[in-house]
């Protein structure tokens, strides 16, 4: 741990100089009141005799009690569950002809982070492998202020309006009178909502498919989701999608797994990020922007504002300008994690908004929801939310202000304080808004060009693979099977069906329903509560049919590598400590991390007469928190096949598709697995100890993740 920070110590200077006056190390000090008072006895309070009443006075017991009754603040409304870690930010080519932000003019300057990932619905202690949007915020430390890049690990929204989004998280959110589920979707609520508004079936296919239960973190792509401006010393915009692309590739788990890993161990992303962060495998994403001239605006078959929209790579390709690297921990959640505030609204010159009108309302919401949580309008003080820009300005008092501001003016004009602080002029570093030109009537009215709710829905589903589409089937399968409300499940079908017959009908099967023939007339967004004037759904023609992009396992971003990737080797006493020694040392120098586990804890006896020391038992380890297993060469290991953790630990590898490989006596044990097919892909057997084949085909194999063909003969 104490490693791993020092390596990161250049790279998050300015921020860190900041945050080390308040860094509080208690080591070899004493214990006191929060008032500087050495304390005495922190076990007794004051008492009236051995026997008697408390006192009033004890202002030692007040103090500590009352800190600890006001210890707990109000979680996030949304994305309350969420894991953090600092970093930095490196520019690989300078986006001055695009932006003036400094940040992304200069190579030289590494700019530092702080990011938080998130699960959308769920209450601050729900599970990590929720099927769930993941938030993907990022707040950049610039030299010309904060820049927040709050996004999501998917690239369009459920909404088009900010109007419906207390709609949209009350229907999704635990039902109000029996606060069931927790961190869930599948409920009647969130699918009566959804099924009245089709603008949301683009973004339902996003949720439904395999991004929305990521293997880790780490894995997942991020998107800025709107349209935003990058705007540069000509005062000339263009449109910016953002991207980030991770450097692991992105990986999903399966959904039997996913509710298998929220028993297990909850925590399981969270503990992912920090472990690989203590471990020395800082994650890493390329920053990627999409770049559109103004006068390109209106050249697509959907509108740029539209954020249930998104620009297919294939039409305009991502640049990659930059790469983020996590290389710190936090070094207390509450501090950092949970009192970091973000917002859309703060940006920097050089970047803009658009008219997104779900990006406008979400300029209002971020300040609005940080003083109800963190309580008051100086949360820019804390520690994790302070610019490392000079700030100086006329703000002043309010809750717990930690500024102690000098002189006597605080208003502007002044000539008391001589004009100061100045206003910038643009050449200065100003901040200046885009000079666009708006001037038309006031209306509550949806843009037409928002109308077609079903083409890049279609679109998302016809991109994937086989393997892919059945996991969505599956997925809207399992959601709309908890709805308990018929018509709710029959209006679905009645959506699906405009995006993908073939998927509709799949569902239809497995709800034992037919898909009706014609939708019903779903709620529409036109002018006036009575939906006069509104705008029928449409279908525009698309410039493409698929977009390897929207895949995973079709991906151009995919990546081959085993790095951090957790392998179970399951053994007994009597194994061989050749085949151990030999797997071991072939899958750590991939960057993988072999796993002992065992009956017991301490050491096991090999073969040979050596020792090799347990991580882990059968009755603690489960296969769902590892990415594939290997059973080791040894007379022992044929133990394994008579111990009832073992079978399941195999059964579900296999079922969830993982790479298992077995070296002599190991591929024996598989052998006496029933469900386990030998002659199955992702099945591999060694011949002998250490045998060199064997770990060559594991490491590619376990490069593709999961062997998915084998999907086939388990329906
Ligand atoms: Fe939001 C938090 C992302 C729409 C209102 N949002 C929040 C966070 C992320 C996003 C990543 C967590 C930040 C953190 O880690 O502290 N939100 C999005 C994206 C959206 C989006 C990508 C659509 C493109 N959000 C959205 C709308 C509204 C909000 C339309 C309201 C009009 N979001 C909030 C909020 C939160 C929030 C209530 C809760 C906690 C916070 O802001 O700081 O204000």
């Amino acid at each position: 741990m104490k490693d791993s920070k020092k390596t990161n110590q250049d790279s998050n200077d300015g921020k860190q100089k900041d945050l080390d006056a308040d860094r509080s190390n208690a080591e070899g000090q004493f214990l006191t009141t929060d008032q500087g008072v050495r304390i005495n006895d922190d076990t007794n309070s004051l008492k009236s005799g051995e026997r008697g009443p408390s006192l009033l006075e004890d202002f030692i017991l007040r103090e500590k009690i009352t800190h600890f009754d006001h210890e707990r603040i109000p979680e996030r409304i949304v994305h309350a569950r969420g894991s953090a870690a600092h970093g930095y930010f490196e520019l690989y080519k300078s986006m001055d002809s695009y932006t003036k932000a400094g940040f992304l003019n200069n190579t030289s300057i590494k700019t530092p982070v702080f990011v938080r990932f998130s699960t959308v619905a769920g209450s601050r202690g729900s599970t990590d492998l929720a099927r769930d949007v993941r938030g993907f915020a990022v707040k950049f430390y610039t030299q010309e202020g904060i820049f927040d890049l709050v996004g999501n690990n998917m690239p369009v929204f459920f909404i088009q309006d900010a109007m419906k989004f207390p709609d949209l998280i009350h229907a999704v959110k635990a039902e109000p009178h029996n606060e069931i589920p927790q961190a869930a979707s599948a409920h009647d609520t969130f699918w009566d909502f959804i099924s009245l508004m089709p603008e949301s079936m683009h973004m339902i296919m996003w949720v439904m498919s395999d991004r929305a239960i990521p293997r880790s973190l780490r894995m997942m792509e991020g998107f800025g989701v709107h349209t935003f401006r990058f705007i540069n010393e000509k005062n000339e915009s263009h449109f910016v999608k953002f991207h980030w692309k991770p450097k692991l590739g992105i990986h999903s788990v399966v959904w039997d797994e996913a509710q298998k890993i929220s028993g297990k161990n909850s925590d399981f992303h969270k503990l992912d990020l920090w472990q690989a962060i203590e471990d020395g495998h800082f994650p890493e994403w390329e920053l990627g922007v999409q770049l559109i001239p103004e006068s390109d605006e209106h050249i697509f078959d959907f509108d740029l504002l539209d954020p249930t929209k998104l620009v297919p790579e294939e039409i305009v390709p991502v640049t990659i300008i930059g790469k983020m690297t996590l290389n710190r921990n936090p070094d207390n959640f509450f501090a950092e994690t949970e009192q970091v505030a973000f917002h859309p609204g703060h940006i920097v010159p050089g970047i803009d908004f658009t008219n997104d009108p779900l990006l406008q309302g979400r300029l209002f919401s971020y300040t609005d929801t940080q003083l109800s949580r963190l309580g008051s309008p100086n949360f820019h003080e804390i520690h994790i939310n302070r610019t490392i820009a000079p700030m100086h300005n006329n703000q002043r008092d309010g809750h717990m202000r930690q500024e102690i501001a000098t002189g006597r003016v605080s208003y502007h004009p002044n000539s008391l304080g001589g004009g100061c602080p100045f206003q910038a002029k643009i050449d200065q570093g100003g901040f200046s808004s885009f000079n666009e030109r708006v001037d038309a009537q006031k209306i509550r009215e949806r843009s037409g060009s928002f109308s077609d709710h079903f083409s890049q829905a279609a679109l998302f589903y016809n991109s994937q693979t086989p393997t892919e589409q059945e996991h969505i089937a599956a997925a809207l399968s399992f959601e709309l099977g908890k709805v308990e409300t018929p018509a709710i499940r029959e209006r679905m079908l009645g959506l699906l069906n405009q995006a993908s017959a073939a998927l509709a009908a799949k569902v239809a099967k497995s709800l034992g329903m037919t898909v009706p023939k014609i939708p019903e007339k779903p709620i529409n967004h036109g002018v006036g509560a009575d939906d006069a004037g509104a705008h029928e759904p449409v279908k525009a023609k698309q410039s493409i049919e698929r977009s390897d992009a929207l895949s995973i396992l079709k991906n151009p971003n995919s990546s081959k590598s085993i790095s951090t990737r957790q392998i179970a080797f399951l053994c007994a006493e009597g194994v061989s400590g050749a085949s151990v020694e030999a797997m071991k040392a072939a899958l750590e120098k991939e960057g993988a991390k072999a796993v002992i586990v065992a009956p017991h804890l301490g050491d096991i006896k090999t073969a040979e007469g050596s020792a090799i020391p347990a991580d882990q038992t059968y009755k603690i380890a489960a296969s769902v928190l590892f990415d594939g297993v290997f059973i080791p060469a040894g007379k022992g290991i044929l133990e394994l096949s008579k111990i009832r953790e073992v079978k399941e630990f195999l059964n579900d590898s296999y079922s969830h598709c993982k790479i298992i490989a077995g070296e002599a006596e190991g591929a024996q044990v598989l052998g006496d697995i029933n469900d386990i097919d030998e002659k199955d892909g992702g099945v591999l057997a060694g011949s002998s100890a250490g045998d060199k084949n064997l770990a060559a085909s594991f490491i590619k194999a376990l490069g593709n993740h999961r062997y998915w063909e084998r999907e086939k003969s388990l329906s």
